[in-house]
């Protein structure tokens, strides 16, 4: 079985501009729109598209969250979230103008989790995950979450013999990397903040990435239109995207995992794994809102990617 954990959710509100977006100009909107959002979230999401089961979890509250819920429940996710009385799930403010240059987001920090929220969801966690389960924690936790608190949630996904898949950064993944993951994926931010380095070309990320050594059996780092590097163990790959007419890429990373662990539930090879993600991810992008990607679109591109060893 799959488990995603979003720690922190959130609904996007997406909304269109006409043009360019400019400051002291009156920008008028072509659309608004509410979406998914929150990390794991469209991990859940991507996967249930693609027809693999899983479950999705974690910590939602008031009628922001149920509205996520409710949403996620109508594309086919199963759910099972803690409901945190007295709070609201996050809205986070997604910009897409007509510029072609990528989105504005604009994220809160998010409610402050309960004792009692933390407490439901590492039983649901301790309950329910067996041995060879993979479980996804994506998404940045609440900025009151300790790393330690964060660490614990993991742990007992940990002390199943899990899979545990981990898509955060700062604090939170240096804590995660002592449980030794299955997978990290930085994206290139937080890889050069991992590794104190300043890097830039891919033959820099590939040094860095050959001379890192942490416990995790599969790192990948995103690297946004250059597409993606992954070192398992000794080798390193680098999948190059295909060419596409990017719409909103909020979520391309999230759909991005999804596509490596559903390679990853098949026991795929390291190539045909960064190959699907690349594709999933990239099918994202072609749409407009944070959560809505076409399978049949990702298969097509698959054949557009391509993939290079680069050691
Ligand atoms: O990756 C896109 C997204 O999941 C958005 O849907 C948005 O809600 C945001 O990221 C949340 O990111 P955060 O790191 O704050 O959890």
């Amino acid at each position: 079985m799959i488990y995603t954990v979003t720690l922190n959710t959130a609904i996007d509100r997406i909304v269109q501009i006409s043009g360019t977006l400019t400051r002291k100009h009156n920008n008028k909107t072509k659309f608004v729109k509410f979406d998914i959002g929150g990390k794991a979230t469209h991990v859940s999401v991507a996967l249930s598209a693609i027809g693999i089961q899983n479950c999705a979890t974690g910590i939602i509250g008031g009628s922001t969250g149920r509205r996520v819920v409710e949403m996620m429940t109508q594309k086919g996710v199963n759910c099972h979230f803690i409901n945190q009385s007295d709070v609201e799930t996050r809205e986070s403010i997604i910009i897409v103008d007509e510029s072609g240059l990528g989105s504005y987001m604009i994220t809160q920090k998010g409610f402050v989790l309960s004792y009692s929220s933390i407490k439901s969801l590492k039983e649901f966690l301790k309950e329910n995950v067996k041995q060879d389960d993979i479980v996804v924690f994506a998404g940045s936790p609440p900025h009151d979450l300790s790393s330690e608190i964060y660490y614990d949630c993991l742990k007992v996904v940990k002390d199943k013999n899990a899979k545990l898949i981990i898509d955060a950064a700062g604090e939170y993944l240096h804590k995660a990397i002592e449980l030794k993951p299955y997978l990290i994926k930085p994206n290139e931010f937080e890889f050069q903040e991992f590794t104190n380095q300043k890097l830039d070309s891919i033959d820099e990320y590939v040094q860095a990435l050959k001379y890192l050594k942490i416990d995790v059996e599969i790192i990948v780092v995103s690297l946004g239109k250059r597409g993606a590097l992954a070192k398992y163990k000794d080798e390193i790959y680098q999948v190059i995207p295909p060419n596409i007419r990017e719409i909103n890429e909020t979520g391309a990373g999230d759909f991005f995992v999804a596509g490596l662990v559903a390679k990853i539930y098949e026991n795929a090879s390291p190539s045909e794994m960064l190959m699907f993600a690349a594709a999933v991810g990239a099918s994202k992008a072609m749409n407009d809102e944070s959560s809505n990607f076409s399978l049949e679109t990702a298969n097509r591109l698959l054949n557009e990617c391509k993939i290079e060893r680069k050691c």
